[in-house]
């Protein structure tokens, strides 16, 4: 054996000694080359889901009903939009840069989430994404305040906080609907039989299908499994709906006595599949409209560069 593999293995032992201790992982540490892409393929994903799915909200931001409606859409629009921020910055702590991310998502080399690539038909959709999709991403992200890579923990630890008021405010819409005229329970209604199973697809494969999450566990970046989360949001969801007097689309979602846990019909994975691979409803509109704003922001970028520069040439000049 040569010196450096003996090195490296030791290196690797006490990485993961470190990780099994409890201890987090930091910037400065070493970590092993594939903890490191890991990391900035889930991190930067995370990112760009949160980014792209300022876009299906904020198509009803103009046409929400009531000012207060407005308001609250508005700053929930809001915080996706800085939470995508916090999470680029905890992935540029690993040493990828926000043009190569960004350069990612638009040539369809980062994904994601899937559920961005449906569309917002109705007003209730809007209480639908509250309650279900952040509803999964919270109970996701709880757990991923765990993570073993300090930055991704702290910056989830935030989005968390702000998390749980996106889906509660999602729900009181979906409430206030349910509890409205017919008309009104009728789209609230529609607006759960659209989301449920893209919500569930949410969580990724099924563990045995799902190629990072034997070595992602390992390493606890995942600390509990698409399964186990998956399951988690049902049983916690699946009341919710009872009590708003909303029937969940599911002939085969019944409590399991002897489980502890609802039991749920199949996951239709051909669907899963095509969304992620670029063929959803939405995936061109939502990268065109990425392309776009990110083209039109050009020019505040290029401010920002030439800011900087002054200040360095500014302190250079000083320092002289
Ligand atoms: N959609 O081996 P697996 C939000 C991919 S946004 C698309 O299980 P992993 C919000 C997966 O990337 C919150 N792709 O992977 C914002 C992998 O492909 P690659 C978003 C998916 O990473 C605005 C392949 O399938 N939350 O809150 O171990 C408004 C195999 O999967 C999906 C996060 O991003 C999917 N659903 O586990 C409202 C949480 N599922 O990379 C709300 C952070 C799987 O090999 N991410 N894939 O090409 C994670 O926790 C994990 O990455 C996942 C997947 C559980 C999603």
């Amino acid at each position: 054996m040569t010196d450096s593999s003996t090195l490296n293995e030791d290196l690797l032992r006490r990485f993961q000694a470190r990780i099994d201790a409890e201890q987090r992982i930091e910037p400065k540490d070493w970590m092993p080359e594939a903890y490191r892409r890991t990391l900035v393929r889930q991190i930067s994903q995370h990112a760009h889901s949160e980014v792209i799915g300022m876009q299906p909200e904020g198509n009803w931001i103009l046409r929400a009903p009531t000012l207060r409606r407005k308001a609250v859409l508005l700053a929930k629009v809001q915080d996706e939009g800085g939470h995508g921020l916090y999470l680029y910055s905890a992935a540029e702590t690993l040493g990828v840069s926000r043009e190569e991310m960004i350069e990612a998502l638009q040539e369809g080399k980062a994904k994601y989430a899937s559920i961005f690539n449906y569309p917002t038909l109705t007003w209730a959709d809007i209480g639908a994404i509250g309650w279900l999709v952040d509803g999964a991403a919270i109970v996701n992200q709880i757990s991923l305040q765990r993570t073993s890579y300090g930055p991704y923990a702290r910056g989830m630890v935030r989005i968390c906080k702000e998390e749980s008021f996106h889906q509660r405010q999602g729900y009181e819409l979906i409430l206030a609907l349910a509890q409205g005229s017919a008309e009104q329970k009728a789209m609230a209604q529609d607006a759960l039989n659209r989301w449920w199973w893209p919500s569930l697809m949410m969580f990724g494969p099924h563990d045995a299908e799902s190629a990072h999450s034997a070595q992602s566990m390992t390493w606890k970046i995942k600390r509990q499994s698409n399964d186990e989360l998956r399951q988690k949001f049902v049983d916690q969801t699946v009341p919710q709906a009872e009590f708003a007097g909303l029937a969940v689309p599911d002939p085969l979602l019944r409590w399991n006595e002897a489980r502890g846990h609802y039991d749920f019909g199949p996951i239709d994975w051909d669907e899963f599949n095509r969304v992620v691979s670029g063929n959803g409803m939405c995936n061109r509109d939502r990268l065109t409209h990425h392309r776009r704003a990110h083209d039109e922001g050009e020019w505040v970028r290029e401010a920002l560069r030439v800011h900087e520069e002054r200040k360095r040439s500014r302190a250079a000049q000083d320092a002289a």
